[in-house]
């Protein structure tokens, strides 16, 4: 069914409601009480043109900006590929890149002076290092939480784990010198506000002095041994791995080092943060209450079969997927077929290097003819779990991390 498109400040217009209705063929009963920003589950999956180069089932969750999910099934590749990487951008891409001109200014009240590199100038005079970085979005599965909470309604596919290469931060921050009352690096990236307003950030966050000199924290240039896909911020990017990827910048032009939390478009109110102590669904938080996200909680995901496959009484299932957890590793990794009464225990492979994904795999018998949902549950190093249902509520709808669940049907 072809489905209208939503409007595009993010709420749902009269005539489209009225077009929906028709197409749904009843009432949006209480389309008042949507909250701004919420997309309706039923266009949760916008029609439409995906951007070249991607994979023609990933699901557009908004063409204005680009915000576009991988279904599970498609992440099943060891290391995600551009074509299937998912797409989440704040404002439009920049325009007129010229890769033989672009620099990167590094400057801040902490630096000792402020310096420019050219791209040349990172790729000559600094060691390269490659590592694979488990990227995920801090709303990824947010459209899991009840109450919903505003924003992209992704579910499960804001997630990627790419192999990236460049220098580490931590070599060129060296290079131009810091003061001892460092706290903070913020970053800038050249897209643009939706406004057009040339003044106005689309989103500039940062991360703490411990996590920007972390050795896997780059300043990459290529993406699977190719240059970075545009999409995914062309020609530089700051990637930090195991942080919401808010953190990590595209098209990077500028880093601040500061001596205060950087306080970048995104870095307030309550972007990017979560209660600091567990709230009933739906509350209000006061601004005090609430904390920045850093490292993401431990998940997992069930890349193979596809939710909905259909085996015959006596076949074995195999099935796989990933896991991380953020800082942390993966110790432990089960799946359930019966609604997580008894588990059955993963064989799980170790990271490629610390701050990637790992990969899982079982198989699996089912007792009779019937319907089935296959759980995946993963346990991080320091013992904690994913939960089975929706994890704390907050008024944002981040890092949900309830275990990833499929159905099968045995005939
Ligand atoms: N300059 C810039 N960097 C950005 C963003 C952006 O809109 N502009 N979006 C951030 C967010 S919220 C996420 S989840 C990741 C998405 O990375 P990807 O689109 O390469 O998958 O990029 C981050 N870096
Ligand atoms: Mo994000």
């Amino acid at each position: 069914m072809s489905l209208p498109h939503h409007d595009r400040r993010g709420f749902i217009k009269k005539s489209v409601l009225a077009s929906l209705a028709s197409v749904l063929g009843t009432e949006l009963v209480f389309a008042g009480s949507m909250p701004a920003g919420y997309t309706p589950l039923v266009l949760s999956a916008l029609e439409g043109e995906l951007p070249t180069g991607k994979h023609k089932d990933l699901i557009i969750r908004s063409d204005r900006p680009w915000n576009v999910e991988t279904p599970a099934h498609l992440l099943d590749d060891a290391i995600t590929p551009a074509d299937k990487m998912f797409i989440r951008n704040n404002g439009a891409l920049p325009t007129d890149i010229d890769i033989k001109n672009w620099t990167l200014t590094i400057d801040g009240e902490s630096v000792n002076s402020k310096k420019t590199f050219t791209l040349q100038d990172l790729k000559t005079n600094f060691k390269h290092y490659t590592y694979q970085l488990t990227l995920e979005c801090a709303g990824n599965g947010r459209s899991g939480f009840n109450p919903p909470t505003s924003g992209n309604q992704w579910a499960e596919g804001a997630v990627s784990c790419a192999e990236w290469t460049g220098v580490r931060l931590r070599d060129v921050l060296e290079k131009v010198g810091l003061k001892p009352d460092a706290v903070y690096v913020g970053y800038y990236g050249t897209d643009i506000h939706l406004s057009g307003d040339p003044g106005k950030s689309t989103i500039s966050r940062g991360v703490p002095m411990r996590k920007a000199l972390e050795d896997e924290t780059l300043l990459a240039w290529a993406m699977n041994g190719a240059d970075i896909p545009l999409m995914h911020g062309h020609p530089l990017r700051l990637v930090v791995g195991g942080w919401p990827a808010s953190v990590s910048g595209k098209w990077l032009s500028r880093l601040s080092v500061r001596n205060i939390i950087h306080d970048g478009e995104k870095m307030g109110g309550d972007s990017y943060r979560v209660p600091a102590f567990p709230v009933e669904p739906g509350a209000k938080v006061a601004a005090a209450d609430m904390k920045i996200i850093e490292s993401m909680p431990v998940k997992s995901v069930i890349t193979y079969p596809r939710s909905g496959a259909i085996l015959e009484l006596g076949d074995e299932l195999p099935l796989r997927g990933h896991s991380w957890a953020g800082d942390l590793s993966v110790k432990e990794m089960m799946i359930s077929i019966d609604y997580g009464a008894t588990w059955q225990k993963c064989s799980l492979q170790n990271p490629k290097n610390r701050l990637a994904w790992q990969h899982w795999s079982a198989s699996v018998r089912f007792p009779k003819k019937g319907y089935y949902e296959v759980w995946a549950k993963a346990t991080d190093s320091e013992g904690t779990s994913q939960t089975m249902v929706m994890p704390a509520w907050n008024p944002k709808g981040y890092i949900n991390n309830a275990c990833h669940r499929i159905a099968i049907k045995v005939v």
